[in-house]
């Protein structure tokens, strides 16, 4: 297949420039992800990478064609375990490597890079024994059904050279959640052929929560409004909502921004990332929502893996209920509904990311009396921390990305007690990922579980004024980070003046708090502040992007 392979990098790679303009690139947060257009090498490069993997591994591999919370013009690539996870770490050089091939003379040096990676990874694998099993999805973006396209063409092309079995299965739109879901269900039943999905997800987690529902009396609000980001969320929902009204609960559910055809559209002033960044409600909020008080309004994102909640105060005031609201809810719903002596015998606790707010951070250790961790960004860092540190671990990023995981110790330690409401609370539970929709499920059941009005789990905390703001540089690979991102190391000199800038604005109470790293999805650097009042959270910002713009010579 070497011809075949480096004949199609070539091709792929014909206007790549052949000095150190080239674009570099890397595998990020959450894969590769940019400007569609640019994405012809990573995609190759991530095609390779789950052929060697799924060699290694022997079992099938994922593929998810989406850029989630991005806008409609980007897109990316991200490779998923036999049992939902994300590529291991240690993998994710080699693919960078491969998609950075440079010129040797007239050729790229592309096959030679391969082949040196290809013998590494796969010493001792039984080739001769191994098929290729993967699996493909994507969202619901234009330029994802171009890409699919490419991997089945290239991935049946392979097995016609090679004469092995190839195994592709292709469930076309699917969230990223259900992709992970799906993969995770082949590998534990050693099917080989392909599943219902929708089938499959709604009967693992959605049968639960109607079951759920019917147990309880349905008092503190009356209706969800879920905002679909016009993303494959609302494809998904969509299916769903008939057979949830078919149970005729008395918690209304309403769908909106459910667009998801016009691709344009997509996360556009809706959606997650768009409600938590600025705070604010999302446009398609009808007015006779907002004047009612027993609603609760949540919001997914593009690929439907995150999720964000929000209500109005009775002064119709915007309650943001984020990830670290999220994270608390669920740590404190355990230590409500299992027996002390249970507890006593389990490690549970919360794993967050440096932009957790401060307060979220003193209630779990003042309040809730739990254990907490800071990984980095990105859900495959906290899933790892939350599976090494816990028997239940829940994490959560502040932007609405996160789940819970049990072990072993946990369900056994479960079972000796008869708690058959909790335990069909925790079949929920997507373990394999962060999952908007059955994220959905669990905030849903455990605010009626506790009868607790939105409101006032709103009250539990005050967050800290917060606010997170974008910066545009000429070389974001310039800015490097230690003490889990909350520090710069790199450009030189920088770290020192925002330590300056924050000590400098009033910072009597010591809440002051300022960082600013590389997105490893978007093509800026981001800025994040919180203090005791948004004036403070304004001068800090405005002089840290300063310093910033002086660093980078913009
Ligand atoms: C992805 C990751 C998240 C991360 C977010 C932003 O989310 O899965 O873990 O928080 O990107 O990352 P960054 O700040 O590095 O750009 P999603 O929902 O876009 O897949």
């Amino acid at each position: 297949n070497k011809d075949f392979l480096q004949q199609t990098f070539n091709e792929l790679a014909a206007n790549r420039p052949r000095n150190s303009n080239a674009p570099q690139f890397s595998y990020g947060t959450s894969g590769f992800r940019m400007e569609s257009s640019k994405l012809d090498i990573p995609l190759f490069a991530t095609s390779l990478i789950t052929v060697l993997r799924s060699f290694y591994c022997s079992e099938f591999i994922g593929i998810m064609i989406t850029a989630s919370h991005n806008p409609p013009q980007d897109n990316g690539f991200k490779t998923i375990e036999p049992h939902g996870e994300m590529l291991p770490h240690d993998w994710e050089p080699h693919v960078t490597a491969i998609a950075n091939a440079v010129y040797e003379g007239e050729y790229l040096n592309f096959e030679k890079l391969f082949l040196l990676i290809a013998d590494d990874l796969l010493k001792g694998v039984a080739l001769e024994k191994s098929d290729l099993k993967i699996i493909l999805g994507r969202d619901t973006r234009d330029s994802s059904i171009k890409f699919s396209t490419f991997l089945n063409n290239f991935f049946n092309k392979l097995t016609f050279l090679n004469k092995k079995r190839v195994n592709i299965i292709d469930y076309s739109i699917v969230t990223t959640p259900q992709l992970h879901f799906i993969v995770r269900k082949h590998t534990l039943n050693a099917e080989n052929t392909k599943m219902d999905l929708p089938k499959e997800y709604f009967d693992a987690f959605f049968k639960p929560f109607i079951t759920l529902l019917a147990q309880v009396n349905i008092q503190s609000f009356k209706k969800l409004v879920i905002d679909c980001a016009n993303g494959v969320g609302a494809l998904q929902l969509e299916q769903l909502l008939p057979l949830y009204e078919e149970n005729s609960p008395s918690l209304k559910l309403e769908l909106i921004n459910t667009n998801y055809q016009d691709c344009s559209r997509l996360n556009v002033e809706c959606g997650a990332d768009f409600v938590k960044t600025n705070q604010h409600l999302p446009s398609g909020i009808s007015h006779e929502s907002t004047i009612k008080s027993d609603v609760l309004f949540c919001s997914l994102d593009g690929d439907a893996d995150r999720i964000i909640f929000y209500c109005l105060s009775k002064d119709k005031e915007f309650c943001l209920l984020d990830g670290d609201r999220m994270a608390t809810l669920i740590g404190e719903f355990f230590i409500e509904k299992l027996p002390k002596e249970l507890l006593s015998l389990i490690k549970l606790g919360i794993v967050q990311t440096a932009y957790a707010n401060g307060n979220s951070t003193s209630f779990i250790t003042n309040d809730l009396n739990l254990d907490v961790k800071c990984a980095k960004t990105g859900v495959k860092n906290l899933h790892h921390d939350a599976v090494e540190n816990f028997d239940v671990g829940i994490y959560f990023e502040a932007n609405g990305h996160g789940t819970v995981v049990f072990n072993d110790k946990f369900i056994n330690a479960l079972s000796s007690y008869n708690l058959k409401q909790f335990e069909l609370f925790i079949s929920l539970v997507n373990q394999a990922v962060g999952d908007a929709i059955t994220d959905l499920f669990i905030v849903v059941a455990i605010l009626l579980l506790l009868q607790l009005d939105p409101k006032d789990w709103f009250k539990k905390y005050d967050d800290l004024p917060n606010k997170l703001i974008k910066c545009v540089v000429p070389n974001r690979a310039a800015f490097e980070t230690y003490d889990f991102e909350r520090k710069l190391s790199k450009p030189v000199g920088l770290q020192e003046k925002i330590n300056y800038i924050v000590a400098e604005t009033d910072n009597s109470d010591g809440k002051n708090r300022c960082f600013v790293r590389a997105s490893g999805t978007e093509d800026v650097v981001r800025i994040y502040c919180e203090a005791s009042t948004d004036t403070r959270v304004q001068t800090i910002l405005a002089k840290v992007l300063d310093a910033i713009r002086k660093a980078t010579d913009i």
